[in-house]
């Protein structure tokens, strides 16, 4: 692990996972949040340096696990509570045939049930390779009743310049901008770049997305999954954020797979399991 990230975490608040060859993932317990992956000696995720790693609050950050509501909430905080909350490791770090496997739980407990009285057990798997990072959330419905939720991963990725960065894989697609009053509008663009805050949620999309910068690019492939967010704060609301540098916008876009255009019903007794695959490409 970095020195300056393990200056500031406690060693017994992170699982990590080490693949070698400049590779490995770091996991805080607070939420499961992926704080750091490594690939090739290159950091892939933007970890602002104002994050707040203490446990005390969401993890501006890595990736971030939305359960069981995306955006605000009648219940409680926005994005619910699984990113706030300490996960348990359920199978330590494994390498297995070149990947290392790990995977984290968190189950209700008399706080969720305060907000939200659903019976549930979430397991979390991380699988890293020299070149990818895939992380699972499996939905357990563990108790008599069905229960409906919508569920992102808020995967933060680290650039060199927003304003060589574009995701792709976009155009055609009908998206919600939550910047223009939630209204919706069509992508026409085969590059779409930020050059504002952007806070859109693209519905129905196709198995891959690629955020391009101009040092790699990190495909995004969904498994189960529906949208993707794309969203930076740009200038004026990085001011309005404690945990967020006034000009860290200009180094990070989040491009966040997820199920949230529409609620997802779970009967009693299923389990339903949403993947993002991970892929990242150095340009020469
Ligand atoms: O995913 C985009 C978004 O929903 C934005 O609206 C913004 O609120 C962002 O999440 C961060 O939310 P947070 O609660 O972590 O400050």
């Amino acid at each position: 692990m970095d020195t300056d990230l393990a200056a500031r975490v406690q060693e017994s608040d992170v699982v990590l996972l080490d693949g070698g060859e400049g590779t490995s993932v770091v996991v805080h317990l607070h939420g499961a949040t992926a704080l750091s992956w490594k690939c090739g000696g290159r950091e892939i995720l933007f970890l602002s340096k104002q994050a707040v790693l203490d446990s005390s609050k969401a993890i501006r950050g890595g990736i971030p696990l939305v359960f069981p509501q995306f955006g605000p909430w009648t219940c409680g905080p926005q994005h619910g509570f699984a990113r706030n909350k300490r996960w348990s490791v359920d199978s330590q770090p494994q390498m297995e045939n070149g990947t290392v496997k790990c995977s984290l739980a968190l189950t209700d407990d008399e706080d969720t049930r305060k907000v939200w009285n659903y019976q549930f057990k979430l397991v979390y798997t991380l699988e890293l390779t020299t070149s990818s990072l895939s992380t699972r959330l499996t939905v357990h419905n563990t108790g008599g009743e069905s229960f409906t939720f919508t569920t992102l991963m808020h995967s933060y990725f680290l650039t060199p310049d927003i304003s060589t960065t574009s995701v792709r894989g976009l155009k055609g697609l009908t998206y919600t901008d939550k910047v223009q009053d939630g209204k919706d509008f069509q992508e026409d663009r085969d590059d779409v770049t930020i050059p504002e805050n952007y806070d859109r949620v693209y519905q129905k999309c196709p198995s891959t997305v690629t955020m391009d910068c101009s040092s790699h690019t990190v495909s995004v492939n969904l498994s189960n999954f529906t949208d993707v967010v794309v969203w930076n704060p740009w200038s004026e609301k990085a001011k309005t954020m404690s945990d967020f540098g006034n000009e860290e916008y200009k180094t990070m876009v989040c491009v966040e797979a997820g199920s949230v255009s529409s609620p997802v019903e779970i009967a009693a007794g299923q389990q339903l399991s949403f993947q993002q695959t991970l892929k990242v490409h150095a340009k020469l």
